[in-house]
């Protein structure tokens, strides 16, 4: 593992973003374990967020113009991440640009439910929180395609290598499948358990390990 992935996974122990007990998930599962990118709020975690972000797409080497983070928890992760790598790589990221959805479309001023970049005939890379079963992805895809812009790929901070409702494929495999896009993560399901199975009690590796294999891809 690299050590952007390491001092995440440390920062979301340290700040209890990574939580172990009995949590339902919006697909209606019920899993050992729940990941809550909201508990990077301070200055301090988001700069360490933003560089964790920075870092995974730098080493992705994916080629884009715009990042577009969909409302309402994509829009901060888009200001930082373009932020953070403009100040890492300004040369090549310097003029990257930033873009968001409203949830409401404006019917005054400049209209329309885009702010930051337009998305007409870019290169867009999706930023979001956390994959499951990848309906949130589904609906940012949607909105791009609307505003006439090409999704070259996107990048999320926990992949739960769960499989999606209705294929033997996780949703970033079924992502790349449908869409022939990839999708980048910071660290997945196997990363925290590698990293996390000295640091968290038997009884809570045992039911991560239980539900991992519950709805393990079948490839
Ligand atoms: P999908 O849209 O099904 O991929 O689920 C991802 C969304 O579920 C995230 O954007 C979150 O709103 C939420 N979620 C988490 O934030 N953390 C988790 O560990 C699990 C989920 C979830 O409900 O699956």
């Amino acid at each position: 593992m690299e050590n952007f992935q390491t001092q995440f996974l440390d920062l979301a122990l340290e700040s209890q973003a990574l939580k172990f007990g009995t949590f339902t998930l919006k697909s209606g599962r019920q899993s050992p374990y729940f990941f809550n990118l909201g508990f990077f709020n301070t200055g301090k975690l988001l700069s360490a967020l933003a560089t964790s972000y920075a870092n995974a797409i730098i080493k992705s080497g994916l080629e884009f113009d715009i990042i577009f983070g969909p409302a309402y928890k994509g829009i901060p992760l888009t200001a930082i991440t373009v932020a953070k790598l403009a100040e890492l790589e300004p040369t090549k990221y310097g003029k990257v640009g930033y873009s968001f959805n409203r949830k409401e479309k404006k019917d005054h001023g400049e209209g329309g439910s885009i702010v930051g970049c337009q998305l007409a005939g870019k290169k867009v890379l999706i930023i979001d929180d956390v994959m499951t079963a990848g309906t949130a992805i589904n609906e940012a895809f949607s909105i791009i395609r609307e505003e006439k812009g090409e999704v070259i790929g996107t990048i999320i901070a926990l992949d739960r290598q769960e499989t999606t409702a209705d294929s033997d494929l996780s949703a970033t495999q079924a992502v790349l499948k449908k869409y022939e896009i990839p999708v980048i993560s910071i660290v997945s399901l196997s990363d925290i358990i590698n990293h996390l199975k000295d640091k968290i009690s038997p009884e809570e590796l045992s039911s991560i390990e239980g539900y991992r294999k519950q709805y393990a891809p079948k490839n």
